[in-house]
């Protein structure tokens, strides 16, 4: 081969070369799969919010963040973060379950954390999120009005229980339910004021999906949900026989087995009083 062929690819190569050792190309593939939500300026940095969908909607999200040094326009890999969403009512104002945040799993930039929002105005107003982050022993904070849409489906439930408590119950899984038997993630948090909603431990969540559509059917080995003190989530098997509009009617149990919140469903009765929705 001649030179003036070789000198072309030569440069090709070098220039190739160097472009995947470029910084830009390790940071977009970080956040790969995520769909930007929002970004907040705050003087010299700037906070992106990431999930799956682009947006924040009612129940369980599971939320990416990276923030971006303004002046040398790269992203901060070594920050604590904290957060406390925040929504204004009418007569009073009041957080939400959220979890800590945590440098997202074999990643250098991106760290994360889930919210969950148990309810919305219907033109998704009415949230704030504010940002506590540390960068080099400095500390910054930020508060932002975001948007939350609410979710089609009920996803998550606010309720009183027999014991005078109030809990909010989240469904996580199935994302992508499909005709088998699903595995079923949910949280389960207790008010214990406006601001703060710890995990409920060792509770037990009875399951009776049905199809109100179809003479209330229900499906075969369903297993009631236990609580897992390895991610202080509940889990439990899912069937679902069939596409549709599924009930996930539920009973809680607290330790000493009281039921909290639920009936169970018979010829009377069609639906428990606690229930979350699926549809696929
Ligand atoms: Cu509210």
């Amino acid at each position: 081969m001649k030179l003036k062929y070789l000198l072309p690819i030569a440069f090709i190569a070098l220039f190739f070369s160097c472009s995947t050792d470029n910084d830009d190309d390790a940071i977009v593939n970080e956040t790969e799969g995520l769909e930007l939500i929002q970004t907040i300026i705050n003087n010299n940095q700037t906070i992106e919010l990431y999930n799956e969908k682009g947006m924040f909607e009612t129940g369980y999200n599971l939320v990416s963040l990276r923030i971006k040094d303004n002046t040398t326009d790269s992203y901060i890999e070594d920050a604590t973060l904290s957060w406390m969403p925040m929504m204004q009512m009418p007569t009073m104002e009041h957080s939400s379950p959220k979890s800590t945040i945590t440098k997202a799993l074999g990643k250098d930039t991106v760290y994360e954390g889930f919210i969950i929002y148990q309810m919305t105005n219907t033109d998704a107003s009415g949230w704030s999120l504010t940002l506590n982050y540390t960068i080099d022993g400095t500390d910054y904070s930020v508060t932002e009005t975001i948007s939350v849409f609410q979710y089609e489906n009920q996803n998550t439930a606010t309720f009183m229980s027999s014991d005078g408590s109030n809990y909010i119950l989240a469904l996580i899984e199935p994302k992508d339910p499909s005709i088998a038997v699903n595995e079923m993630k949910v949280g389960l948090f207790k008010m214990e004021n406006m601001m703060t909603f710890p995990v409920v431990e060792d509770y037990t969540i009875a399951l009776d999906p049905r199809m109100p559509g179809m003479g209330n059917h229900s499906s075969p080995n369903n297993t009631d949900l236990t609580y897992n003190n390895a991610d202080n989530f509940y889990y439990g098997d899912l069937s679902l026989t069939m596409t549709g509009y599924w009930k996930l009617n539920l009973k809680l149990m607290n330790t000493n087995d009281d039921v909290l919140k639920g009936e169970d469903v018979t010829e009377e009765n069609e639906s428990s009083s606690l229930y979350l929705e699926l549809e696929f």
